[in-house]
Order: C-alpha cells, then sequence, then structure tokens
C-alpha cells in the first residue's frame, strides 16, 4: 500500500514519469507576469505564460537599453563642492550643509533597460476550456512545456532558447494530424513598424527612446525620442514558422499556420548596440542582417537537432553542480504543484526538495541572464516588460548588482562571471573621466548606479537625488573584489597580470586619492554615506551624509589587501604595493559601539530606522572576510549584535545577505531561519518597496517588486552554509543547519581552484573529495578528525574544530573520510 502511495504521489499529470526536484510546475496558466516562467540564454529571454487559446510570451532582449553614450563634462562645479563638503564636516560638523553640497556634485540618472515586445499564438479552437492543463519549467533542460487537451486533442507547446543558435525556438504539436491552427503576432511598447520580410517572415522594426527616467522621478515627459542622434539605439525582431505539414502565409498583423500536426516557431532579435562609447545610430550594428542571421541558420535545423544542441551546452553548465537533502518522514509537500508548494511551505510544511531547488534555480537563471560580454545581469537579470521599470532595471551597485555575482564561483558557473568582469573594464574607462571631472582625482570611480553605457557620474539629475544613495562613491573598489575572487577561484595567473590587477590597482589609485586625513591622523573619507540610511548626530538632528562610514572603510580595507595580495601574487609593482600597505594601516578602525555592535557610523550615533534593509557596516563579515569568529572574536561578537538589533526582516535581497552573514557567523540554523524567510510566498503584484521581502509563485525574488538580486543571494547565501573558503582554508559544512542533517552536494568550488563533493549523515561529514583543479596547498576545517587518503596530511585540533592540510598535484582527486 505504501509504495502504490509513494508512487502516486510522484506522477505528474500527462507524462506520467516522477517527478524529479528540478521543475516548476501548475496546473493553470499564468495570470500576471510573475506567474510567468522565465527562459533565457544571456542574451535573449522570455517570460511564457502558458494560456490556451492565446499564449503570451513577453521578449527581452538583454542589450536593449535606452539612450546612449554617457557625456562628458556634466558637472564642472562639482570638485568646489566636494572642498566645501569636507570643510563642512571636518571644519563645523555641520551634516545639513554638507548634504546639500554633496546635491550640487551630481551628474545624470542612468537610462533604462527596456522590454523588446510580446508574443502571442491565437489558437484557432472552438472550445477554449482545455479537459486537463499542465505547464512547467524544467530546470534540468532549460525547456518549458505547456500541454491542454481539448475536444479530445492534446496540444504541446515547448519553448527554448539556444545559447548556440541565439534564438528563442517554440516546438508546437497536436496529437491527432492536421489539429494545429494558429496566427501568431507580435507587438512592441517601443517606437516600431511591422514589415514582411521575404520567406513568410514578420519583423518588427523599432528604436528605443533618447532618455528614460527612472521611475521614482516625477517627470511630465519621462520618456523621450530622438530620431536623428546619437541616443536611441535600433532593434529588430524576426519571426518565422516551419511546419512539415501546416500552411504557412504572413501579413503585417502575423503569420498564420493552417491544420498542421507540428510546427516550429522562430524568434531571432537583435539590437545595433556596438559597445559602451559608440553611438549606437551611426556606428551602430546591422540588427537586422544579425538576427537575420540567426533565424535563417537556425531554422533550416530541425527542433531534435536544435534541441540536442541547447541540452549539451546547458548541461555543461548546469551539471556541474548537483545538491540532495534526505526527504522527511511527511514529503508529501514536494509533490505539490509549485505555488500550492511555495504556499504549504511558507504556512510550515518540511520541504528540503524545494530549498534544493530554490538553490539550482538560482543557478538556472544565472546560466539564462549572464552571458553577454560587457551586459551583466541587471536588477531583473534579463527579464523586464516594463517601460520604466522599477529603478530603471539598471546596475546598483551598493549591493545589488554585486549580490547578483556572489554565487557564480562557488556555484562553478565561473564563465557566467564574466559578463561582470567586462562591464568592470567599461566603467573603468567612463570612471576615470568622472574621477578626473568630478573630483580631481587619479583611477577610476562608480557610484551607485550604472548602465549599459558604464555611466559613472553620481546620479541626481544635478541636484534632484537624494546624496544618501546617489553620492555613494565606493562602486570601483567594490566592483575590485569580484576580479580578485575570480582569480581567486581559477588561479589564472594571466588573467591577474592582465585583466584584473590594473583594474583594481585603478580602483585603489581613486581610493589613494579619495581618502584624507581626519583630525587624528586616520585616512577617512568624506563625505560618505552608509547606504542608504540615516543617523541622529549629537546634537539629535538627522543627517546621512558624514565621514568614514563603515562600509566606505572596509570595502577599501577590503580592496587595498587584495591589491597587496595580487601583487605578491604577481611578484611585481612593490613600490605600489608598499604605499597602499602604508595607507592600509592608516585606516579609520572598526568601532565597537555602546549596544556592543559594530558602529556603522564615524561616531556612535542612533539609528532612525533601527530595521533599515541594507546592513552596509558588515561589509567585513560578508562579502569581505575582515571579520570571522576564527580570526576576530570580538568584531564577531559585534556584528552578531548588530545582526539582533537590526532584525531579520527586510526586501528580498536583504533576507538573501542575512542568510550569508549567519553563514559566516556559523549559525546555520539562524541562517535556514532567513532561507524560510527569503522563500515565504509574496503578493503577486505587490509593489511595497521596503519590507515585506519573500518569493513569487515562480520563486522570482520579491522585494518586492521583483528584483533578482535575492535570489542570486539566496544561492549564495546556502553555498556558504555548506562551504567557505575565505582566509586561506577550506571549511566544510561550516553552518549545516539542523534542517539539512544529511545530505550531499558535489561540484561546489572553493578558492584554490577546488572542486569539492560533500557527503553528511547526522550532522556529520561522512565523506569528501577534492579536485585540485591547478594544485596547491589546501588546508581544510571540519569539525571532526577527517583522513585524506593517499597524501601526508598534517591534522590539527583547534578551538573551532580540526584544521588539515595537504599538498595536492594538478588534476589530482583527494577522497576525505571521516574518522569517527
Ligand atoms: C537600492 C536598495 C533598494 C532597491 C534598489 C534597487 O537602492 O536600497 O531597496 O533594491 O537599490
Amino acid at each position: 500500500m505504501k509504495k502504490i502511495l509513494i508512487l502516486f504521489t510522484c506522477l505528474i499529470p500527462f507524462t506520467g514519469i516522477c517527478q524529479d526536484n528540478l521543475k516548476l510546475w501548475y496546473k493553470q496558466p499564468a495570470k500576471v507576469w510573475t506567474d510567468a516562467l522565465p527562459l533565457g540564454n544571456g542574451r535573449l529571454g522570455a517570460m511564457v505564460f502558458g494560456r490556451v487559446n492565446q499564449e503570451l510570451i513577453q521578449l527581452n532582449e538583454a542589450t536593449l537599453w535606452s539612450g546612449g553614450p554617457v557625456r562628458t563634462n556634466v558637472n564642472p562645479d562639482a570638485y568646489a563642492n566636494l572642498l566645501l563638503a569636507r570643510e563642512a564636516l571636518f571644519k563645523e560638523e555641520d551634516y545639513a550643509k554638507a548634504y546639500n553640497y554633496a546635491k550640487n556634485m551630481q551628474g545624470y540618472f542612468s537610462e533604462s533597460y527596456l522590454p523588446l515586445g510580446d508574443l502571442t499564438i491565437t489558437q484557432d479552437l472552438k472550445d477554449t476550456v482545455p479537459s486537463a492543463y499542465y505547464r512547467d519549467l524544467n530546470i534540468k533542460n532549460a525547456i518549458s512545456t505547456t500541454r491542454y487537451t481539448i475536444n479530445g486533442v492534446t496540444y504541446t507547446r515547448q519553448v527554448i532558447i539556444s545559447a548556440p543558435s541565439q534564438v528563442i525556438v517554440i516546438h508546437l504539436t497536436a496529437s491527432k494530424t492536421g489539429q494545429l491552427s494558429f496566427k501568431v503576432g507580435a507587438g512592441s511598447l517601443l517606437m516600431h513598424n511591422m514589415a514582411i520580410l521575404p520567406g513568410n517572415q514578420l519583423a518588427i522594426k523599432g528604436k528605443a527612446p533618447a532618455h528614460d527616467d527612472p521611475n521614482y522621478v516625477d517627470s511630465a515627459n519621462p520618456i523621450t525620442y530622438d530620431v536623428t542622434g546619437c541616443k536611441g539605439m535600433r532593434f529588430q525582431l524576426q519571426i518565422k514558422a516551419v511546419s512539415k505539414d501546416g500552411k504557412i502565409s504572413a501579413d503585417t498583423t502575423g503569420v498564420t499556420v493552417k491544420n498542421a500536426t507540428e510546427a516550429t516557431i522562430f524568434l531571432s532579435a537583435a539590437t545595433s548596440f556596438n559597445g559602451f562609447d559608440r553611438c549606437p545610430v551611426s556606428e551602430g550594428k546591422d540588427e537586422g542582417k544579425i538576427a537575420g542571421d540567426y533565424l535563417k541558420k537556425a531554422s533550416a535545423q530541425g527542433w531534435s537537432t536544435l534541441l540536442a544542441a541547447h541540452y549539451a551546452d546547458y548541461h555543461h553548465f548546469f551539471n556541474r553542480v548537483s545538491f540532495k537533502l534526505a526527504a522527511p518522514a511527511d514529503n508529501s509537500n514536494a509533490s505539490l504543484p509549485t505555488d500550492e508548494r511555495l504556499v504549504a511551505y511558507t504556512s510550515g510544511a518540511k520541504d528540503p526538495d524545494l530549498e534544493t531547488l530554490y538553490f539550482q534555480y538560482g543557478r538556472y537563471l544565472l546560466i539564462s541572464s549572464s552571458r553577454t560580454k560587457g551586459v551583466p545581469a541587471n536588477l531583473q537579470g534579463i527579464w523586464n516588460k516594463e517601460l520604466r521599470p522599477p529603478w530603471s532595471s539598471n546596475y546598483t551597485t551598493n549591493i545589488n548588482t554585486q549580490m547578483n555575482y556572489w554565487p557564480a564561483e562557488v556555484a562553478n558557473l565561473s564563465e557566467m562571471h564574466e559578463p561582470l568582469i567586462s562591464f568592470i573594464k567599461n566603467v573603468a574607462v567612463t570612471g576615470r573621466r568622472t574621477a578626473k571631472e568630478f573630483y580631481h582625482a587619479k583611477g577610476w570611480v562608480l557610484h551607485h548606479n550604472s548602465d549599459i553605457w558604464a555611466l559613472t557620474n553620481p546620479v541626481g539629475d544635478k541636484g534632484k537625488g537624494d546624496p544618501t544613495w546617489a553620492n555613494w562613491t565606493m562602486g570601483s573598489p567594490w566592483m575590485s573584489q569580484h576580479l580578485w575572487w575570480h582569480y581567486q577561484y581559477t588561479k589564472d595567473k594571466k588573467y591577474l597580470r592582465e585583466v584584473a590587477y590594473p583594474l583594481m590597482k585603478g580602483a585603489a589609485q581613486f581610493c589613494e586619492d579619495w581618502l584624507v586625513p581626519d583630525k587624528d591622523g586616520y585616512l577617512v573619507t568624506a563625505p560618505s554615506v552608509s547606504p542608504e540610511n540615516a543617523f541622529f548626530d549629537d546634537k539629535g538632528k538627522k543627517g546621512s551624509v558624514s565621514i568614514a562610514t563603515t562600509m566606505d572603510m572596509s570595502i577599501i580595507r577590503d580592496l587595498f589587501g587584495n591589491v597587496i595580495a595580487a601583487a605578491n601574487e604577481l611578484g611585481d609593482d612593490k613600490a605600489f604595493r608598499d604605499t597602499i600597505i602604508a595607507k592600509q594601516a592608516k585606516l579609520y578602525p572598526f568601532h565597537i559601539g555602546k549596544k556592543g555592535n559594530l558602529q556603522e557610523w564615524y561616531k556612535d550615533w542612533e539609528d532612525p530606522e533601527p530595521h533599515h534593509r541594507h546592513v552596509s557596516h558588515l561589509f567585513g563579515l560578508f562579502p569581505g572576510n575582515q571579520i570571522s569568529p576564527i580570526n576576530t572574536p570580538e568584531l564577531t561578537a559585534a556584528a552578531k549584535k548588530t545582526l539582533e538589533l537590526r532584525g531579520d526582516e527586510g526586501t528580498g535581497w536583504s533576507l538573501a545577505w542575512k542568510i550569508n552573514f549567519w553563514a559566516r557567523l556559523l549559525d546555520g540554523n539562524h541562517s535556514y531561519k532567513m532561507i524560510k524567510d527569503l522563500l515565504r510566498a509574496t503578493a503577486v503584484s505587490g509593489t511595497k518597496y521596503s519590507g515585506g521581502g519573500g518569493s513569487y509563485i515562480n520563486l522570482f525574488d520579491a522585494h518586492p517588486p521583483f528584483q533578482i538580486d535575492g535570489n542570486f543571494g539566496g544561492v549564495s547565501g546556502m553555498a556558504e552554509m555548506l562551504l567557505q573558503s575565505q582566509n586561506n582554508e577550506i571549511n566544510m559544512l561550516p553552518a549545516l543547519p539542523d534542517a539539512w542533517a544529511t545530505g550531499e552536494i558535489s561540484g561546489l568550488k572553493a578558492r584554490g581552484n577546488f572542486e569539492i563533493s560533500m557527503r553528511w549523515k547526522d550532522m556529520k561529514l561522512t565523506s569528501a573529495s577534492v579536485l585540485a583543479v591547478v594544485g596547491g596547498k589546501c588546508s581544510i576545517r571540519t569539525s571532526q578528525p577527517i583522513k585524506v587518503a593517499g597524501v601526508s596530511a598534517v591534522s590539527k585540533k583547534t578551538a573551532n574544530g580540526y584544521v588539515t592540510a595537504f599538498n595536492t598535484q594538478a588534476g589530482g582527486r583527494y577522497k576525505i573520510s571521516s574518522t569517527i
């Protein structure tokens, strides 16, 4: 009887196969956008609604943004105001005055990431209510399926976005001969016209706006077009249908397929974007030819050929990591459709499979949104339906863009980090100009917003932005952490020498000039903000612009440490390294406040908003490595106190950050609590901008609204619970929660380019393996003694577990077993 029951809970409608845990599936079509299912090849994106008589697929192309190359010399008054702001801060301690001067140091707002268009597939059906319905997203294969039965005919639509072929492919079948008749239509919110191309192809030819104001700016004319100038790239979407037995025709209203049994729709899109510094109009790419060439090549291949190439490409990345947790006694939640499953989980049902699904979904989303050079995943990855998306769907660099890339290395998707690295190269070019023009400083600067044009100025439309966010200056040192991480995980010296080090050095040069001495001789930043928080100063006045926030100092300390390590690694640039060593020693240090917390500000000020979503002053705990229970117990206790005072509530990304923090504090159960909060079902169409973070039913992170950083921060946090590798040692199972007492994970990466697999039972590591991709010394921390087969390892017992060190050969695989 028991066996039969298990069999039945495994059945999914139609497929007749046992549900593995790598699917999101539903018994009804998407009503709203956050019910729809995302597909992407890192450039083209689609949100599949899975509707019956009129399918809706919302489309994106990663390079489709408003605007054009950034302007230069936008604020010649900035430097004079910098000097005034410093005088107000140091001489008068007048924070309100400094705030106003900071406003005078602003440039223009970033541009916006735009939706490409909507595709509709309208079926010629007499009856539109299906007798059976199923839709899913299989993240193991990166394919979505919609299937329903109407009048005895089962219709199936499968959608993939192929990276090898650079097209979206929709494959449609009917279970009875000749029963498939439909019309494909398309539209765009952007300026466009429809055209018919030879071979019954439909095209949308369009143009992006010259400027698109952020959604939080009240403006009478937020979207402007420029028909002749360099602002506003062109784009093209081309659509073609192929069918063996159906009859195909097309006009400007759509492509019609009649009486087919099987048909394939190909979508190809491109923009004229030709780099951040090129005019997308006169120097733009030939978007029509690019889209046309992809379409021609792909449509000459059959569905099964395209599918095989798509699987091979996707599996190459996705299959590197597998993650399984032991099922609880009652695992019935796992067989529910994803929306019901999320709701049941939110009400307390145990569902470890949903947690591992969420982890793998984040990896899926990174593979699907981050494969375009110079164009990293933005606030919404590559999925956006709105003309004025939340916060312009841009790059927000005071936490969000970086969080997108926290899992890239540890989750074994190093290649997906490259779009960010190439973007950093671009912002270093514009940032050098901004540093010089705004601050008369060397090196390169990046403020809290950027876009595809590598904008680096402080935003705010010259005085309209709140300096609390607009005038944050630490983008270049924080971005440099990613350059260094990529090296730490790959150990690619050529990359370090040629790409990373010069960029890191440029960021350090900016910091050298940006730092000024305070009255005690410490090097401090001024003006300085702690994103996007405020304080009550000594006189009880609310302010936000001050001196040497803990975040600023922590980020600079992180960069300086990494620059010193990089110079040592390269055995080069000794003189510069030595100046940085000297400056590092003079940086304003951490302070522990009267509440036992890590101070956020230069002084021990009170918080007007104690539960603020940003926890910027804990940068040194994560993503930094300056605070750790093993090396700095006092600061660790202060960091813990800070988190307790901040509380567990927050936006999606704030919850995700806290998973990582608690993992670094080695408190797996608190991390797990934050996972549960991040995975709580949230309203489908909420637009509240703070508080109430969670997940939509398509498992997109809800800030709310949708923001993808929480998905990625969540993956990183889960990985940090299982494996950490900062400070020259690999910590296995550092923050295992009771709820994950038994499980296994394979393929995570540790710094030093080690690939790690681990199994554990009843909270204890049972076995592990280390693949030393490039070789070198390997130090492993575990809570119990371990044995490494075939090598002489040196083991020592410490206050925080056992450390076992051994030398590895490149390509060597080392088997580890527990000795208890
Ligand atoms: C920062 C955050 C907001 C939001 C925005 C995109 O400004 O404070 O919560 O995530 O970025």
